[in-house]
């Protein structure tokens, strides 16, 4: 393929990044008008890299030309959440919407990866209304807390710099950092009911405040 190709390839996954960025910004601001509270943080989205899709491509023995069923993650959505629950919640959600249609789900919390990388992927089949008509998009929706979302953040660039190959010294403290991720999600579960309480009270406030 050539850069021509490649751009028009990359068409569909862009505009569904952009639809369903834009879709779960939008449930965020539906939940907190309708219960106060969203298990939505915030969202973001990419359209994976050419050299990503071909090394991808390459590990996963995929063909050329069954790119759009072999590699699942090209259009990537991800969406923080404050709590674990929240995730549960949120997976619920999705799997009910009616305009994309969950394919399945890789539980990455539940069972964390060797590198201590923990997340909810769920796989998504999105259709995209294109000039030349309809056309159903694979899409990865990785839900994570803050403090996953934080730990993969810094493990990912980390990976980046040292390709792949992470000196024993830095990756032993990274499996630390990773014990202390999850034991943050744990305690901030345990006082959930609290802080959404006392978020709501200044979301409340708040509002009070610029109405006068
Ligand atoms: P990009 O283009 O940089 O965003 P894999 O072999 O890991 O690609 P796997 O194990 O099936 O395939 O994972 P999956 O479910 O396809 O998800 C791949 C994406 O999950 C990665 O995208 C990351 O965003 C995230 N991910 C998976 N494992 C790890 C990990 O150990 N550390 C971090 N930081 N992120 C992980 P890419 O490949 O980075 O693509």
């Amino acid at each position: 393929m050539d850069g021509r190709d490649w751009s028009k390839f990359l068409l569909p996954y862009e505009q569904s990044v952009e639809e369903l960025k834009v879709k779960f910004k939008l449930l965020r601001t539906e939940l907190k008008s309708r219960e106060e509270y969203s298990p939505i943080e915030f969202v973001t989205g990419r359209v994976k890299k050419i050299s990503s899709i071909l090394a991808k491509a390459k590990k996963l023995n995929v063909p050329m030309d069954q790119l759009e069923t072999g590699i699942e993650d090209i259009a990537g959505i991800r969406i923080m959440c404050q709590f674990e629950e929240d995730i549960e919640r949120l997976a619920e959600l999705i799997a009910d919407r009616k305009d994309l249609k969950v394919l399945y789900c890789k539980d990455y919390i539940r069972n964390k990866k060797e590198s201590g990388y923990r997340s909810y992927h769920i796989i998504v089949e999105y259709p995209v209304q294109t000039s030349l008509g309809m056309k159903n998009i694979l899409a990865e929706v990785q839900l994570r807390t803050l403090a996953m979302n934080f730990w993969a953040t810094i493990e990912h660039s980390l990976n980046y710099k040292y390709h792949g190959i992470i000196p024993a010294d830095i990756s032993g403290r990274l499996s630390k950092a990773a014990e202390a991720a999850y034991r943050l999600d744990k305690e901030m579960s345990s006082i959930r009911d609290e802080i959404v309480e006392s978020q709501k009270l200044f979301e409340d406030h708040s509002i009070l405040v610029s109405k006068i």
